[in-house]
């Protein structure tokens, strides 16, 4: 290496030190104006998080308006008349930028943060309100942070209610029906009683959550985290906390946890690991002990999905092309899928086509749709799409599966697929301009509702034989709904 010259020294020295004058500025800033709602250490308090690894998915450029114009329907207000451009984007440079000390959210920190608001023991056990609480749909509100709940009849709001910042991942359910419980990506975990249309309670697990799982038999909640890398294990019944498991693959590296779920026929949780290339199973009957069985996969499972009678894992890594098959009962890798592109396992879906077992897959990074046979994992037909998509949706009532383009210029179209023909059968713009994402069917399958991701988005209620529009209701940036009869059921066509 060729030693610096004295001038190149000093201009470094120059640029550094002015580094650090603008960095010390930015975090006083954040000390003065930000840390009363998201703490000293950026972990959260009354607004979230606001670190590297829970703004991941928030790109700078809107992380400078939210902090410029403030963001609706919350406390958080705009700067813009208090801090310069330039003040506002190097105070993002700064919340971006790793903590100097690690942020770490202890067992006795979960503890301290589990607040129960009513026990759920003093309440009616049946609902009420008048609605079929099997044909109730959830629906995550990401502009605003709320939750409605839909009377899935007459599609008519019952109750809606705030939630915690950036709720992530499909809810869960009770076996029952009876509560939901949702996760958000800065760590909190909340129970509702859907009947009560009450709050129960909630507990922080960890500073950065994946997802969450409840076992079908009612009692344990599993949660995957990033940050720390761990699983949480809670009490269903009030969120107190059971056990941490703190994730660490064979080659005894600390990992991450890309998803946690539910394995019904197994009576297990099933872990997918996203830094080690493992499979953990959870068996939750008879006083489990939480320790994990390991299953060595060939690659690692950023994205996954089941076959129906959870005896197979399908798997991909971002950087994958194509996938792999994991058998459950013999614990190891037994084939290759052949898959173009990035796919979306995760939002995959199957049906009975004919004879055949289907298993359909967007793609993030192209636009079609992989349809493979379930027999045998060899590619039945690439569909093509106008752009890549995220979700896919169906109902065993319905003959039509729908997908959306999520990504690119054609992102207000989705496409209408029939599922013996394999062949695009109908193309909806609902709102010419807006993101049309993700669907979801009511009960018995006759009418679905889509979500427009937009400011002036809008949840659109389709009757699912006619394609015709049935409803609009207004709503600020929808993202999932969830109908509460096809979650505890399972059911085809739509996730896990
Ligand atoms: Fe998701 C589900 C992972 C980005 C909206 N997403 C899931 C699940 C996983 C996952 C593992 C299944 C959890 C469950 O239901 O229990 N998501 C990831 C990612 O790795 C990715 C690509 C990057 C990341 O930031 O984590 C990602 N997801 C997004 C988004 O940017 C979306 C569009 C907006 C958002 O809310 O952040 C988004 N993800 C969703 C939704 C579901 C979901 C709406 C539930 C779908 C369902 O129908 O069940």
């Amino acid at each position: 290496i060729k030693p610096l010259k004295p001038l190149a020294c000093a201009l470094l020295l120059l640029a550094s030190s002015h580094t650090w004058a603008v960095d010390k500025a930015a975090e006083n800033t954040y000390l003065e104006l930000c840390s009363v709602c998201h703490s000293e250490q950026r972990i959260g308090g009354t607004g979230p998080a606001l670190l590297p690894e829970s703004l991941g998915r928030i790109k700078k450029a809107e992380a400078i308006n939210v902090i410029a114009n403030g963001r609706p329907a919350s406390q958080m207000i705009g700067y813009k008349d208090v801090l310069s451009s330039e003040q506002i984007s190097t105070l993002v440079d700064y919340l971006y930028t790793p903590a100097d000390n690690p942020p770490n959210w202890s067992v006795a920190d979960i503890q301290n943060s589990h607040k129960l608001f009513v026990n759920q023991q003093d309440l009616p056990t049946q609902p009420q309100h008048n609605s079929d609480p099997l044909n109730l749909f959830v629906v995550v509100e990401a502009g605003t942070h709320h939750v409605t709940i839909l009377d899935g009849d007459k599609f008519e709001t019952i109750a809606r209610f705030q939630s915690h910042f950036a709720l992530h991942g499909g809810p869960k359910f009770s076996p029952d029906g009876r509560f939901v419980y949702f996760a958000s990506r800065d760590g909190w975990v909340s129970k509702y009683d859907i009947h009560n249309l009450t709050m129960i309670g909630e507990i922080r697990v960890a500073l950065n959550t994946r997802n969450l799982a409840v076992s079908n038999d009612g009692k344990w909640v599993m949660v995957g985290n990033y940050l720390p890398g761990s699983l949480v294990v809670l009490d269903a019944e009030d969120l107190s906390f059971v056990k941490e498991i703190p994730v660490v693959g064979n080659d005894g590296n600390p990992s991450r946890v890309s998803a946690v779920y539910t394995a019904p026929p197994r009576d297990s949780f099933v872990v997918a690991l996203k830094d080690t290339q493992e499979v953990w199973e959870f068996p939750y009957l008879n006083n489990p002990n939480f320790e994990p069985r390991r299953i060595l996969a060939n690659d690692y499972l950023d994205d996954f999905s089941f076959t129906p009678d959870y005896r197979y894992l399908l798997a991909t890594s971002r950087k994958a092309k194509g996938g792999q098959v994991i058998d459950m009962e013999l614990g190891k890798t037994i084939s290759e899928i052949p898959l173009p592109g990035m796919p979306h396992l995760g939002s995959g879906i199957y049906w009975q086509r004919g004879e055949q077992q289907v298993f359909a897959t967007p793609n993030i990074s192209q636009g079609l749709i992989s349809v493979l046979d379930m027999q045998n994992w060899q590619l039945i037909k690439e569909i093509k799409t106008e752009g890549p998509g995220f979700f896919m949706r169906s109902h065993a009532n319905s003959k039509y599966a729908w997908t959306d383009v999520f990504f690119g210029p054609n992102n207000e179209a989705v496409h209408v697929i029939d599922k013996q023909s394999l062949e695009v059968v109908r193309t909806l713009r609902p709102m010419p301009g807006k993101n049309a994402a993700h669907v979801e069917f009511n009960k018995d399958g006759s009418h679905l509702i889509l979500s427009v991701w937009d400011e002036d988005g809008a949840l659109i209620v389709y009757n699912a034989e006619t394609l015709e529009e049935v409803k609009r209701i207004p709503m600020n940036k929808p993202s999932g709904k969830y109908n509460v009869y096809n979650k505890i059921n399972f059911a085809e066509g739509t996730s896990h």
